[in-house]
């Protein structure tokens, strides 16, 4: 792996969803100025790069993921000046800024379609899939996945909800304008882009397929060619050569991807809670570490995003927040590959138990509703959505325990998390296990040690009981320990070293581990 490539291991990313994230000028919405306030907030934690959920104008109805105008800022979020600030501000610290990049769809308020929906004879009218008849492909955010249009009286593809269309990416026009974007916002100053179901964008409708098509490595390649940019895809597979294929160095397309295995292994499906097991979730993430090792590739590291309800509600109750969040986070965030921390599990965010639909906002869980409560009672259906519901990590951030979190200074756009006064970044700081400390303690001993960056990864697991690792780089090695859910005894080959990080007291050098118990030892 070339330098370059190397150095991208030594980020530390912090994911934002500036609507939840926090409010600057009193409108209960998260703003970019509200992201500016907390940059100091964010360095102090041991983040050097920030991604952001778009922020482009758009209708909202999916919160930012249905983009208008690609060109400009939403303005309940703020203006061009306010990014150019912000990004003043990340580049003095040495920070660097990750914008989301939305290919696959537009907004149906798009001027591209509501030029494209005139009719079949302009410079738009192939932007977009348009089809005489439909088929039986179903929306991921339910029913169908084509809608008629009136004007130009054909069937547009969206594989997402009715006012994504999906774009027509074998028009080289549409591959222009995206190229154009990319270009735009580099010379804007970003320093890279979370690509959005990037896997999308090439399609094989002929033979029934939306996502993974023929032309995929071609148009990732023309987007990205001689940016230098630092990109990461929404675009998980099972097999580690087509992984190669998107992220290999030499092939200019992406830098690294996501993958959503070690996600799954928490739950039967998006909605349907499992029954989760932690030597699951290691051996998912273990053996991806050893593939991406083995073949030079970055893997990303993540227990949380926007589209997902909380890890830590997956595996821990109330009880065991403290524990459950440094297990998880030790477990995760050490092994080899760029963190993403998503807002808020610094402090131990967890779900949030509503009843009424109107407390939640998210057009899938409100798909998800409006077509359960048809042949399901409706507590059945708003329990489900409570634990798997998106909803759940875009309750606003909780600085605070006061009304409103210390988000905003009036009621935000969305019901806050129930358990706010109880789970708040204050009540967190002033405690002796604090969740946010440990946490900043892992990213600061990421930013200071090439072990814990560049290093390899040996995994010592021996059992089903702990996840023992090695991160090891010239002469340091730094052994992780992450007991599971029984007192254990743990050989002394393992732990004979200085103990740098634990979440009971660092003076216990026994072999006895404690349910839950995390040793970070350094040996060098
Ligand atoms: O998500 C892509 C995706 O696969 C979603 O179906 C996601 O897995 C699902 O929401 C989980 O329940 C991306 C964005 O992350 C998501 O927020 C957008 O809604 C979606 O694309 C459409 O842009
Ligand atoms: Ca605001």
């Amino acid at each position: 792996m070339d330098n370059k490539y190397n150095d991208y291991l030594k980020l530390n990313v912090y994911q934002i969803y500036p609507k939840s994230f926090k409010d600057s000028n009193g409108d209960g919405i998260g703003d970019l100025g509200g992201i500016i306030s907390k940059v100091d907030y964010l360095y102090d934690l041991g983040i050097n790069a920030i991604w952001i959920c778009p922020i482009y104008p758009s209708p909202m109805d999916d919160n930012g993921y249905d983009i208008s105008d690609y060109y400009d800022i939403a303005k309940e979020y703020g203006t061009l000046d306010d990014l150019k600030l912000l990004i003043k501000k990340l580049h003095e610290k040495g920070m660097k800024l990750i914008m989301d990049f939305v290919a696959n769809h537009t907004s149906t308020s798009h001027k591209w379609f509501i030029e494209s929906r005139k009719g079949k004879d302009n410079y738009y009218s192939d932007f977009y899939v348009w089809k005489d008849t439909k088929n039986e492909h179903k929306s991921i955010f339910g029913g169908s996945a084509w809608e008629f249009d009136d004007l130009r009286k054909q069937y547009y593809l969206h594989s997402f909800c009715i006012s994504q269309a999906d774009l027509n990416f074998d028009n080289p026009n549409v591959r222009g304008e995206m190229r154009k974007i990319i270009d735009y916002w580099v010379a804007f100053g970003v320093d890279g882009f979370r690509c959005d179901v990037i896997d999308m964008i090439s399609k094989d409708l002929d033979n029934d397929i939306y996502g993974n098509g023929p032309n995929l490595h071609k148009y990732i390649n023309e987007l990205f060619k001689g940016t230098n940019l630092f990109t990461v895809g929404e675009c998980s597979s099972k097999n580690i050569i087509d992984i190669k294929n998107k992220i290999d160095s030499s092939r200019e397309e992406l830098v690294t991807l996501f993958q959503f295995d070690h996600i799954d292994v928490s739950r039967k499906s998006k909605f349907i809670k499992g029954e989760p097991k932690l030597y699951e979730y290691r051996n998912v993430l273990s053996n991806w570490v050893k593939a991406f090792q083995e073949n030079d590739l970055i893997y990303t590291l993540f227990t949380d995003n926007h589209d997902q309800s909380f890890m830590l509600s997956r595996f821990f109750d109330f009880n065991n927040r403290y524990l459950g969040a440094t297990l998880l986070a030790s477990m995760t965030y050490l092994l080899r590959g760029i963190p993403f921390i998503y807002q808020g599990i610094e402090y131990g965010s967890m779900n949030s138990e509503y009843s009424d639909i109107n407390d939640f906002n998210d057009i899938e869980s409100i798909n998800y509703y409006n077509e359960q409560i048809k042949h399901k009672d409706i507590k059945e259906v708003i329990d489900v959505i409570n634990f798997g519901g998106r909803d759940n990590p875009r309750r606003p951030m909780a600085f605070d325990g006061s009304k409103f979190g210390g988000f905003s200074d009036k009621a935000s756009w969305i019901a806050p998390s129930k358990n706010l006064s109880t789970i708040n970044l204050e009540k967190d700081l002033k405690s002796d296990k604090s969740i946010f400390r440990f946490y900043q303690k892992i990213l600061w001993l990421r930013n200071l040690n090439e072990a814990l960056t560049i290093g390899s990864f040996i995994d010592h697991s021996y059992d089903n009981n702990s996840f023992i690792y090695e991160r090891k780089y010239k002469d340091t090695s730094f052994i992780v320990i992450c007991n599971f859910d029984e007192e254990n005894r743990i050989p002394y080959k393992y732990i004979n070293g200085e103990i740098v990080l634990s979440n009971y007291n660092k003076e216990r050098y026994k072999e006895e581990f404690l349910p839950y118990e995390v040793r970070i030892i350094r040996i060098s």
